[in-house]
């Protein structure tokens, strides 16, 4: 039964430019995830699955992949109340003014809001993955008489300096934020954590940037405060002005909005059981595409999540993900890979005609290794490539790849000529 009268706000991507050069040419919420997701799907699934549908995503740019994934994917009853609309910055009238930060959106989107009738605005990240029961927090939210409630999750050290933390007294109200504070300045900010969180040295009480507010709250913020940022300046703002609450969350949670995140929690999907769970009770809404089942060859798959209608003949596949239509040729060796697999089939007569031509087929050739890589959605590889990422690698931007932190992400629709080594 749905008890709250909530609306949901979907932080959809700043610049993105952390997931560069998966965001190239796409907005961050349209990336692919899991072989055949996209990173909105996560917190839209999220709400959905907490029995709250009307959903707002805001977004710096707007896609057509986005657009296209929205319009085919949430689609509600006429009986329903729900929707998932898309706000995109660089629509509104105010023009070439994009929104500058998620405070600012959110602002931006208020005249939106006013048609509505809510009574919480429950206000989330766009590039997190996790599954959360948020009927439960804004239940908690409404018994403890909150005007703002933060998600909360002890973090250790290292990860505390990425993140806001807080304090909170024996009720659970925040006492004290910091945004991002330097590893020099984190003594003092130490919280009461369970045994186990202790052992892990988790011991730093981290805002997982999803917030409720009430409704009269954050319109009063907004206004008074002519502040950018959530994290930065609007909620540290709070502390002492309004009742703001802790719900610690002790599931798991994950930051994905870097390449070397985005590349680990993809990858530990193929564990034997995942942190992050798809085949769950709950389910994670995406598009229905009507794809054929995957067809696989003489390939040893060991550790692989395979999405629909792929075409394998390789050798070995391991602790990869391989997204949807990929074809990977006979011979080829993957690891640690994630191949999100690719928009459209090629038919039989075009494949004559490439091969004729001496074209490369979309999908991965014959006879490659590809180790540590992500291969973006379109891209052509020839037989006999070698892809090879790890830590001897620099950092770099090149015209048909980039790499990152160890990881080569060959960039969408290139085209990876026989016999390269990267
Ligand atoms: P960050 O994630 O670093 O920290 P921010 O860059 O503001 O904060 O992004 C929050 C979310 O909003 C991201 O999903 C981002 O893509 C999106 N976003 C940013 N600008 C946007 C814009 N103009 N329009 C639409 N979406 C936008 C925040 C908090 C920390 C907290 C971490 C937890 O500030 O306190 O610890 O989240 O991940
Ligand atoms: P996909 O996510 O399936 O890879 P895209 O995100 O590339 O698809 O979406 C297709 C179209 O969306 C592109 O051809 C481009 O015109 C438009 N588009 C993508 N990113 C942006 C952006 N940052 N700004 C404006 N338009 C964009």
């Amino acid at each position: 039964m749905i008890k709250h009268n909530v609306i949901s706000v979907v932080l959809g991507g700043g610049k993105g430019t952390r997931l560069y050069p998966l965001t190239h040419k796409r907005s961050k919420p349209a990336v692919p995830i899991a072989g055949k997701y996209r990173l909105v799907d996560i917190p839209i699934s999220n709400c959905l699955n907490s029995g709250y549908n009307r959903i707002y995503v805001l977004t710096q740019y707007n896609s057509a992949s986005l657009n296209s994934h929205i319009k085919n994917t949430y689609n509600f009853s006429v009986f329903s109340k729900g929707f998932v609309d898309i706000l995109a910055a660089e629509q509104t009238a105010e023009g070439e003014r994009w929104y500058q930060g998620t405070a600012d959106a959110v602002r931006h989107m208020q005249r939106y809001l006013a048609h509505h009738d809510y009574d919480h605005l429950l206000i989330l990240s766009g590039d997190q993955l996790y599954q959360i029961d948020f009927q439960e927090m804004i239940e908690q939210h409404i018994t403890t008489g909150a005007d703002i409630s933060i998600a909360t999750i002890p973090v250790n050290a290292k990860d505390a300096t990425s993140f806001g933390i807080l304090k909170s007294d024996d009720e659970a109200n925040i006492t004290a934020f910091t945004e991002k504070p330097s590893s020099d300045r984190l003594a003092g900010w130490e919280s009461e954590v369970s045994d186990e969180m202790k052992a892990e040295g988790r011991v730093y009480l981290a805002s997982m940037g999803i917030y409720v507010f009430n409704k009269g709250v954050l319109s009063k913020m907004l206004e008074e405060h002519k502040g950018m940022d959530f994290g930065k300046e609007l909620i540290p703002d709070s502390i002492g002005k309004y009742k703001v609450h802790s719900y610690e969350y002790h599931g798991y949670w994950t930051d994905i909005g870097t390449i070397d995140s985005f590349f680990e929690a993809n990858i530990g999907l193929t564990d034997d059981i995942p942190k992050f769970n798809l085949f769950d009770k709950h389910t994670i809404f995406t598009r229905g595409r009507m794809l054929p089942p995957s067809k696989v060859s003489g390939t040893i798959l060991d550790k692989v999540v395979l999405a629909d209608g792929c075409i394998v003949a390789a050798e070995r596949i391991e602790r990869s993900i391989i997204g949807i239509r990929s074809r990977v040729g006979q011979g080829t060796v993957i690891k640690s890979t994630y191949m999100m697999g690719c928009d459209f089939y090629q038919t039989l007569e075009e494949i004559a005609q490439i091969k004729e031509e001496g074209g490369i087929l979309v999908g991965v050739g014959e006879d490659c290794y590809i180790e540590n890589a992500i291969l973006d959605k379109n891209c052509s590889i020839g037989n006999n490539v070698r892809i090879k990422g790890g830590a001897h690698l620099e950092d770099g931007d090149f015209e048909t790849h980039s790499i990152y932190d160890g990881v080569i992400i060959v960039k969408k629709r290139a085209i990876i000529p026989p016999g390269t080594e990267i």
